[in-house]
């Protein structure tokens, strides 16, 4: 196994590459690496692309963002295997590269898309550290838009701080509170609009993301606050359309505390669902839809996969 492909699995692993799509970009190129690297025939690249793609698989389980980007480099990997060795080999790195830089563009078509959502005047409150949903709100920003906005600390691993800073950077109105305040944020703070990011969208419309997401989207349909997720389609899992159950990962207990003796028990799930009827609509590539749509996304994106 290449060097790259145990590193970029341990990043993933530890959340040093973090953030659904960056775990899919990362893995598509050290999935390109081994296409380039691996010695041997076109079976011998294939059975490499396979090995690696299990590894990297096994980094984390929820985001759906992972194992499609594997499925369909896999998928690559099956095609034109009788063809001569270089153009095999050829053709498959040209089609990782044209992968990699399609979900590249991704970021900056949804966050063209969702800004215009933004309306002056308005406060937004995000949770996590959504690149999708904070692209959304700094395009809103750079376009001129009169907007604050909140967000939340996100415990156990803080990854709030990071989107604060990130506001904060693009000279965006921010403000960081405590996840247990956001209904009374939502009410005191007259929040108009909620944006969060998404590890999986499920057939349903349902969202897979970081925990606590479900809490905040009852709150704002609790208080009529309209309530947006921001979601490449790579991130929609077409497991789902055959019924397959997406597992929420569970992190170690010292991300919560390490304070307490190791007899009392710690529950620390990474992510929750979020019903698709407290989702407003769902901000994609191709434009924005309401979450019973998602099939139609699944369709037309994997065709491939779904045959
Ligand atoms: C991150 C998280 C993000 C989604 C979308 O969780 O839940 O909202 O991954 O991120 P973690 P992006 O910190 O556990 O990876 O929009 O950047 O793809």
């Amino acid at each position: 196994m290449l060097d790259i492909v145990s590193e970029t699995h341990d990043k993933i692993k530890s959340m040093e590459i973090r953030g659904a799509l960056n775990i899919a970009i990362a893995a598509a190129e050290s999935l390109a690496v081994v296409a380039a690297e691996a010695s041997g025939n076109n079976q011998a690249v294939q059975t490499a692309i396979n090995e690696a793609g299990e590894k990297l698989r096994l980094a984390r389980p929820t985001a759906v963002s992972l194992p499609n980007t594997i499925d369909y480099v896999q998928y690559l990997a099956k095609q034109n295997l009788d063809q001569d060795e270089r153009p095999y080999r050829g053709q498959l790195i040209k089609s990782i590269a044209s992968f990699i830089s399609e979900q590249k563009s991704t970021l900056p078509q949804i966050s063209e898309i969702g800004a215009r959502l933004i309306e002056d005047g308005d406060t937004v409150l995000t949770h996590c550290n959504s690149q999708t949903a904070i692209d959304i709100i700094i395009k809103a920003h750079q376009n001129g838009t009169q907007l604050k906005a909140f967000c939340t600390e996100t415990r156990p691993r803080h990854q709030g701080y990071l989107t604060a800073g990130q506001l904060k950077e693009a000279g965006v109105d921010v403000t960081l509170t405590i996840d247990s305040a956001v209904n009374l944020s939502l009410k005191e703070h007259e929040i108009d609009k909620v944006f969060v990011g998404a590890d999986a969208v499920l057939v349903t419309g349902d969202l897979i993301n970081k925990i606590g997401t479900s809490q905040v989207s009852l709150a704002a349909k609790a208080q009529g606050v309209d309530f947006y997720v921001g979601a490449e389609s790579i991130k929609f899992s077409p497991q789902s359309v055959a019924g397959q159950v997406i597992p929420i990962e569970e992190r170690d207990r010292a991300e919560v505390t390490d304070q307490l003796p190791p007899e009392i028990n710690i529950y620390n799930p990474s992510f929750d669902v979020t019903d698709h009827r407290n989702i407003t609509a769902i901000i994609t590539e191709v434009g924005v839809i309401p979450p019973q749509a998602a099939y139609t996304i699944l369709k037309e994106k994997y065709g491939w996969e779904l045959k």
